[in-house]
């Protein structure tokens, strides 16, 4: 054991050693701190045994702050090691961990749980629900995704990290890549998968049952739409993802030839079910930040959205193509001009649609009364932006060009510009937004547009050169290269701009602690004083845990605008609501993934045999218990009258 643990653990290098100390001081210090103030009860009741969706999501959101960080962290050192030809700050070896996990990280850790984050906690508000359908599976979804993400991050320091690119392609991830590392890769991306899957399948049904009376389909704010399309993508998208992962591990764990070159295998196989999930997969990232954009450009230019029937229109066919367009990511490996040809039309052809959302946003803020709040310049900072991101896609998406741009940083370049501007951007507008409604208080606008200026100037100074770079042959993934290619300076100016967004990101911890201890606690609901929609129409800034003392009747689209213009002001009449207990299994089932995870990875075969029994276990205490003591409980009167009446105060 002493040995297992000696082997793996890295220490070859100051910076890991660094990195081990630090988050040995940092548990330590998380441990004294919740001893010390007797937290330990207050946590496991209010937050880990919770179900409530609203601190699920903000527990999602705090997670892919971190995992930002984290991958934020990679990102920098990469561009450190690129400013300069010839560097040896970083080696080769070394090189390729970081930019693996920083895409896996990214997409899978951050943009997608963040986008998670804000749809648990808008989404039942936005429908007027008292919770998701399935809250006991919401907690579960929720730890399954963070013990997946420890078991990725763990591989930093024990035992080695991934390296064949967050793609993960075979036969480079089998036979060219020996120790724990991709295992980590497979193991990790399982585990939070479930969580995904079950997210996906919640909100389809909290979505289509839950809504208030009066919410037709066609009267649903615009994010609650993107997030259906979304986790009907999830549902068709992630058991894709799930198999093809399952069948890796086998290579890898057991000795099967799915993908390897020998035996029969194909890597091909690989490349096309890895995409057959991938191409849907930054599409569930998208779409729900395009909700996003439209709830706070119209509730800050005070206009109904323009279009609303075109916008669900054209989500619907984005979702649709979603799926037709994966041969893209490998145009130059050997397919037929007329299959290329074919998914060449199919990617081009999402920019219609994509294109029409754009106009509805322009002519939405046509003649509006703007109000320029930090939420909304994010809204307005990502239309110019997207749209690069956008027409170097379908530039990108000509088959024939692509053999030219391929593999260069001109696609570097073009996917941060759609991942950046499209999700990035969309997180920080929705999480300033609905921040009051988690929190209680607005966080502080000055601090807030320094934010967003050092982060759109940074992240243009960063990527913009990126494009040149590719035109000028600069290939992805290569961890150096000489000062006779030329290619030093705009290398320079791209780890500049990559500085300027991490000062944007420390500006923006900075203003959550400010904010915290000066901002001006909000006692209404509706803190902007523009809310269209249902989640503005609770009478307390932060919604209470049974959200709303009476399920509100929507009379049209933009609900809560509608009720504001009649002002109705009759006596409400409370009735005692019943709520789901809290769930211990969820995160014990969870931990039991993790372990069995762990023990796939090295190959123990006790510790996974271990974890899996504990995870049988969890379901049969879940399945034994839940016919009779999980009856939830009741919301007393008297407790609804005590939380609605802090508004008059
Ligand atoms: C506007 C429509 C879009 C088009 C036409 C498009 C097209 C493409 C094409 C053709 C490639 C492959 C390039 C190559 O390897 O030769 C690619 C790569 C990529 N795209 Fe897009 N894309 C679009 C939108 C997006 C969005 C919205 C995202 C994410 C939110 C995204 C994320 C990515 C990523 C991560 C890659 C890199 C794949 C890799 O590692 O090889 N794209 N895109
Ligand atoms: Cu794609």
């Amino acid at each position: 054991m002493f040995d297992f643990i000696k082997d793996n653990l890295i220490l070859n290098d100051p910076m890991l050693i660094g990195a081990n100390i630090s988050i040995l001081l940092s548990v330590i210090g998380i441990v004294f701190i919740l001893t010390y103030f007797k937290k330990w009860k207050w946590l496991w009741t209010e937050w880990l045994t919770t179900v409530d969706h609203k601190k699920i999501g903000i527990m999602y959101i705090i997670a892919a702050i971190v995992m930002l960080f984290r991958g934020g962290v990679d990102a920098l050192l990469m561009r450190a090691q690129l400013t300069v030809p010839n560097n040896e700050f970083l080696t080769s070896h070394h090189y390729n961990e970081i930019f693996t996990t920083h895409g896996t990280i990214m997409i899978i850790f951050m943009a997608m749980p963040f986008v998670m984050g804000l749809m648990n906690v808008v989404v039942p508000l936005q429908i007027g629900a008292r919770d998701v359908a399935f809250p006991y599976l919401n907690a579960l979804s929720f730890w399954s995704f963070f013990f997946g993400a420890i078991l990725f991050n763990i591989s930093f320091v024990f035992g080695g990290s991934p390296d064949a690119g967050w793609t993960n392609y075979a036969p480079l991830a089998i036979e060219g890549s020996t120790g724990p590392g991709i295992n980590y890769y497979l193991l990790g991306l399982q585990i939070s998968g479930i969580g995904t899957l079950l997210t996906g399948i919640n909100f389809i049904v909290t979505i289509i049952k839950m809504r208030a009376p009066g919410m037709t389909l066609l009267r649903m704010p615009m994010f609650t739409w993107t997030s259906l399309v979304t986790a009907f993508i999830i549902v068709f998208a992630f058991p894709v993802l799930t198999v093809t992962l399952a069948l890796m591990t086998f290579d890898r764990i057991f000795g099967t030839h799915f993908f390897t070159l020998a035996d029969g295998g194909m890597p091909m196989l690989w490349a096309n079910l890895f995409w057959i999930w991938g191409h849907p997969e930054v599409y569930i990232v998208i779409l729900p930040a395009f909700g996003i954009f439209s709830e706070i450009i119209s509730a800050f230019a005070r206009k109904t959205l323009f279009g609303y029937k075109s916008m669900v229109i054209s989500i619907v066919t984005i979702s649709f193509l979603s799926f037709l367009v994966w041969v893209h990511h490998f145009f130059t490996m050997g397919g037929s001009a007329a299959v290329n040809s074919v998914f060449s039309i199919t990617t081009m052809a999402i920019a219609i649609p994509t294109g029409i959302k754009i106009f509805n946003w322009l002519l939405t803020l046509y003649k509006g009364r703007i109000e320029f709040s930090v939420p909304m310049l994010w809204s307005v900072g990502f239309i110019p932006t997207f749209l690069i991101g956008g027409v170097t896609g379908v530039m990108l998406g000509m088959a024939a060009a692509d053999f030219q741009y391929h593999n260069s940083y001109f696609l570097v370049a073009h996917f941060h510009y759609t991942l950046i501007a499209g999700t990035v951007f969309a997180c920080f507008a929705g999480f300033v937004f609905w921040y009051p409604k988690m929190f209680g208080h607005k966080l502080n606008e000055r601090l807030g547009k320094w934010t967003f200026w050092f982060f759109t100037i940074g992240f243009n100074v960063c990527f913009l050169p990126q494009f040149l770079l590719g035109f000028d042959g600069m290939p992805r993934r290569v961890y150096t290269y000489g000062p006779e290619d030329g290619w030093t300076g705009l290398n320079v100016i791209s780890t500049i701009g990559g500085i300027g967004m991490g000062i944007a990101f420390m500006i923006l911890v900075y203003n959550v602690y400010y904010s915290f201890r000066y901002s001006k606690r909000e006692t209404t609901g509706d803190v902007w004083g523009n809310g269209r929609t249902l989640e503005w129409a609770t009478t307390t800034a932060v919604a209470p845990h049974y959200n709303f003392a009476v399920v509100p009747e929507v009379k049209g689209y933009d609900a809560f605008w509608l009720m504001k213009q009649e002002k109705q002001k009759e006596k409400i009449e409370y009735k005692p609501i019943h709520m789901p207990s809290n769930a211990g299994t969820p995160i014990v089932m969870s931990a039991f993934f993790f372990v069995a995870g762990f023990g796939l990875v090295f190959k123990l075969w006790w510790i996974a045999i271990l974890g899996g029994i504990g995870v049988l276990a969890c379901l049969a205490v879940r399945s034994l218990r839940s016919h009779k003591e999980d009856e939830g409980y009741y919301v007393s009167v008297d407790e609804i009258l005590k939380t609605e009446e802090k508004k008059e105060a």
